[in-house]
């Protein structure tokens, strides 16, 4: 596939290809560890693939053969969070999550190496993982001084049951690819080799279906979850797709040409 960048980045790789846009983090000297920077770059691309209409699914991955995302940057650390250029301690990494949650197109993660601590919820999040067989997966909070308590948890336990994410967080262990795959962390294991190959093949599956009923569906396995923010969201379709009836446009273009709305011409169905 020719990946033609979109963007230029620092800390990311930011590339399009016939519907498709690629994430890449690229720190492979920290195995693509998170500092605020990198985590502002993805907030970025991401809102820009939201708005790009030629985008229908969206590949995050990271740099090299050895890492997915090893979570946030312990080099710079400090109190409260991890500190940026500009001196001030972020969590910026929910953001992150909240971007890859809601955007109303599917995204693939596609892993290679370790996907580790907040790297590892990163992948959660994503609608979809596929996995290259050397991928390694697990959480590392409780053992370097953190934890997400959030979606990395709470998420987690609806994905895998309640047993294996509490051993997860609580042991700090690492699993491999098959081990993920058997607990439903993953959708599919592919050798290191066939990894991007398999990837696009799933995202040009899913390039081919309908984006409207891909979102719906997005929203609601969202919405099952998150409470009346999901529902919001939900809700936010709902309305997009009522503006573009005959029905919504009625009460708009009635009150531009100061009339009364006639809606006994749309239907009440069953
Ligand atoms: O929990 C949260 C949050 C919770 C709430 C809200 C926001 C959050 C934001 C972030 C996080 C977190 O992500 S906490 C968890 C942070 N991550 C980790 O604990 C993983 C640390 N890394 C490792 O366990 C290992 O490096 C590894 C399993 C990923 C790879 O091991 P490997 O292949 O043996 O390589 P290693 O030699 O350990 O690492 C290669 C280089 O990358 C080392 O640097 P070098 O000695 O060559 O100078 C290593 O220090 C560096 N590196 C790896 N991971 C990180 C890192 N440097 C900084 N931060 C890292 N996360």
């Amino acid at each position: 596939v020719a990946w033609q960048q979109v963007k230029e980045y620092t800390d990311i790789i930011f590339e399009k290809y016939e519907g498709m846009a690629k994430i890449t983090i690229n720190r492979p000297e920290v195995r693509n560890a998170f500092r605020p920077q990198t985590v502002d770059e993805l907030i970025e691309a991401f809102n820009l693939c939201r708005d790009d209409q030629e985008v229908g699914v969206i590949i995050l991955t990271g740099q090299g053969e050895l890492a997915f995302c090893s979570g946030g940057d312990q080099r710079v650390r400090g109190e409260g969070g991890y500190v940026g250029t500009d001196g001030v301690p972020r969590l910026n990494v929910l953001e992150l999550q909240k971007i890859i949650k809601y955007i109303p197109k599917p995204v693939i993660a596609m892993v290679a190496g370790y996907a580790i601590g907040g790297g590892h919820v990163l992948h959660l999040l994503c609608d979809l993982s596929i996995a290259a067989d050397n991928a390694r997966f697990g959480q590392t909070g409780p053992r370097v001084g953190s934890f997400d308590a959030g979606w990395g948890a709470t998420y987690l336990a609806r994905v895998v049951g309640h047993k294996k994410a509490r051993e997860i967080w609580y042991l700090c262990r690492q699993y491999d690819a098959q081990e993920a795959l058997d607990m439903g962390l993953v959708n599919k294991v592919v050798p290191l080799a066939q990894l991007e190959e398999e990837t696009i093949q799933w995202a040009q599956e899913i390039l081919e279906k309908s984006p409207i009923a891909l979102r719906f569906l997005k929203a609601a396995f969202n919405a099952d979850t998150d409470g009346l923010a999901g529902i919001q969201a939900l809700a936010g379709d709902a309305t997009m797709l009522y503006y573009m009836t005959e029905e919504g446009k009625e009460g708009k273009n009635a009150f531009l040409e100061k009339r009364k709305p006639d809606f006994s011409k749309f239907p009440r169905l069953p």
